[in-house]
């Protein structure tokens, strides 16, 4: 067996290890960040369980920590007696980025992970099978439930050679965004192997199964190995280490090779990670900032790397760079070795250790102005600019063009490869992750006025007649659907308020036109809901009176949380696709009968026709469509 079936096959509880059927396997830790915490913690409590039944859960305070109100702050204060009553570890806001945090800290080799993040194939990085999924998801798995998804295919990526200067392992995964594309990984698990990775970190694994999430992958894995040893060793974790090896070198669905020997600092160019191209192809454009951090690159690792370019450098006098440590580790480390003073001599400005600009929190770039980001994602907008131009690529690629102020080859710079050493012991200190109470009786939970309860949809109509308010094209983000940044995120806990921008940066009016047509149709192209995992993409039209998705294809994330809210996603073909027109009507005269005895339902659009569309939908699926969404479908079990 190679890594990822080896992992599946050693949690599996229901389903057969063939791609394509619906498995379930047991989840032995979970992680929730503070933007999908609340609401995940909020469900968790409807299912009136009195302590999680994990081996381990982390709630981590990353993303929305902005104190512009008392939303987040407010927010904070429930997700840490939350934590503390119902048997979770809490790690206080400023403690560093989730997925850093929990690679550092509490990844095992060998066994699952279930986070309310994207990102959290991060911890991959160690030999586990860390997948990411929406709240309700993750509250379930925290109840003691197994987690239900399309067994992938598996694709192995052979790594050969070994890194030239310039080049890091962020070109590695640039790389294969660049092969596979946004849609390449859906319904795939990306196992690393071969020579090359013999001389590759923890740290710069998880640079690159992290980004796994922009392939659309379930997850991405390296094998657990002497590096896996080394890393957990140094963080004082050796006994967690076990070896996870595949048995033999071809037994995959795909392989493909990587040279690094031949790599080259690549960069993903304005909007999309996919849009990638060689940093040489388009080096001399004047740029404006230059933003080192994010999950993908910000560990103890890449600061040292940053912080070796910039030392007795300046930053170029056009450009503003900021760097966010990963962790608080990180931070300390480099604060103890001089590192940072040489950071803070060149001119940088130092952040927190979070997530930050990378979802928009703060640092949105001037007006036409190119930002460099070592983030994972360049969404339109994203930044919290609108029509900005958003590159991302390494932190070598980034420290040498924050100097120079134009993008540039670090390979043209550096002479030699920037060799940073894996610590033999990192700076342990875990007082900012707060261990749950031993009297749980005794914590109340503190709930401000911005947490509101989450809405529940009724069962399945038996008929629908709806319109189709918004026809959308290919790719579109959960960014699009439910943006982020700094005036939205702190409504995460309280869906009334936030429904009010679902679409706000594709069309305006898409709330105001959903409510007075009582609901209605999202028309979608192919892999439709990439990105995150973010909930409230499904939640929020859910509670707009959204009934139905059509779409080409569905990215694997959302597709789930739209059928946990009780939305149905149906896929179409391309000539249906077309002959829809926004603000059609469409009539699904036999719904729940269609969805609960047959294969396929029937759509009636209006001066159109009939067509009939496969719902695609496992027993366990149409059961929830049919109750209305996951949480009605187990209050009836
Ligand atoms: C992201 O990178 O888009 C986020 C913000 O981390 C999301 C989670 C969220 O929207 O809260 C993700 O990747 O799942
Ligand atoms: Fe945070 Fe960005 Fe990573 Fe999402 S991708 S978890 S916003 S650092």
């Amino acid at each position: 067996m190679n890594v990822a079936q080896k992992l599946i096959g050693s949690h599996i509880v229901s389903g057969e290890m063939k791609a394509g059927e619906e498995i379930s396997i047991t989840i032995d830790q979970t992680l929730t960040q503070d933007a999908t915490g609340t609401m995940a913690y909020l469900e968790f409590e409807a299912m009136g369980i009195p302590k999680v039944k994990t081996k381990l859960s982390v709630s981590y305070v990353d993303h929305n920590t902005l104190q512009a109100g008392f939303e987040n702050a407010d927010d904070h204060r429930f997700l840490k007696s939350i934590a503390s009553k119902y048997g979770l570890y809490f790690s206080r806001p400023g403690n560093g980025i989730c997925h850093q945090l929990h690679m550092e800290r509490f990844a095992v080799p060998g066994e699952t992970l279930l986070g309310s993040d994207s990102h959290t194939p991060n911890a991959g990085s160690v030999g586990m099978l860390a997948i990411g999924a929406g709240g309700l998801s993750v509250a379930l798995a925290m109840a003691g439930e197994p987690f239900f998804l399309v067994m992938p295919q598996v694709v192995r990526i052979n790594l050969k050679g070994t890194f030239g200067p310039g080049v890091s392992a962020k070109d590695v995964i640039l790389e294969v965004l660049r092969r596979l594309t946004v849609k390449g990984g859906v319904g795939k698990i990306i196992e690393y192997g071969g020579k090359g990775i013999a001389n590759l970190t923890v740290p710069e694994r998880a640079a690159i199964t992290n980004m796994g999430a922009e392939l659309g992958a379930t997850t991405s894995v390296f094998p657990s190995d002497e590096q896996t040893l080394a890393f957990l060793k140094a963080q004082g974790r050796e006994k967690d280490w076990m070896e996870l090896k595949p048995d033999s070198e071809d037994e995959y669905d795909e392989i493909i090779e990587i040279d690094l020997d031949v790599l080259e600092p690549l960069i993903a160019t304005p909007s999309s990670p996919d849009n990638v191209v060689k940093v040489k192809e388009i080096a001399g454009e004047p740029i404006g900032q230059v933003c080192i951090g994010s999950c993908a690159n910000s560990s103890y690792m890449d600061l040292m790397s940053a912080a070796n370019i910039l030392k007795g450098n300046r930053v170029h006098p056009d450009v503003s760079l900021t760097i966010s440590p990963g962790s608080r580790q990180a931070l300390q480390m480099i604060t103890e070795n001089g590192a940072l003073a040489d950071i803070i001599a060149s001119g940088a400005r130092l952040l927190e250790c979070t997530c930050g600009p990378c979802i928009g929190m703060g640092q949105s770039p001037a007006t036409d102005t190119i930002t460099l980001r070592t983030f994972t994602r360049n969404f339109p907008g994203r930044s919290g600019t609108v029509n900005d131009r958003s590159y991302l690529c390494s932190p070598l690629t980034a420290a040498v063009s924050a100097i120079i102020g134009k993008i540039t080859d670090p390979a043209d710079i550096l002479k030699e490869p920037i060799v940073v050493k894996l610590p033999e012991n990192y700076l342990i200190d875990d007082s900012m992750i707060l261990p749950p109470s031993d009297e749980p009786d005794k914590v109340e939970i503190i709930r401000g006025p911005n947490i509101k309860p989450f809405p529940v949809k009724g069962p399945l109509e038996d008929s629908l007649k709806a319109k189709v308010i918004l026809k959308v094209g290919d790719n579109i983000t959960t960014d699009d659907i439910m943006p982020a940044g700094a005036k939205i995120l702190p409504l995460r806990s309280n869906v009334p308020a936030i429904s009010e921008y679902v679409f706000s940066k594709v069309d305006a009016d898409f709330p105001a036109r959903a409510k007075a047509s009582g609901g209605g149709i999202v028309l979608g192209g192919l892999n439709y809901g990439q990105g995150s995992s973010r909930e409230h993409a499904a939640l929020a039209p859910m509670y707009l009176g959204v009934k139905v998705v059509l779409a080409k294809s569905f990215a694997r994330i959302h597709k789930d949380n739209l059928i946990n809210f009780g939305i149905l996603p149906l896929t179409v073909g391309e000539d249906i696709y077309d002959s829809i027109s926004q603000d059609a009507e469409i009539e699904f005269p036999n719904l729940s009968k269609e969805v609960r005895e047959l294969s396929k339902v029937t759509c009636e659009v209006a001066r159109i026709g009939i067509f009939r569309v496969e719902h695609g939908l496992t027993e366990r699926q149409k059961e929830m469509i049919l109750a209305g969404g996951l949480l009605n479908y187990i209050k009836e079990k």
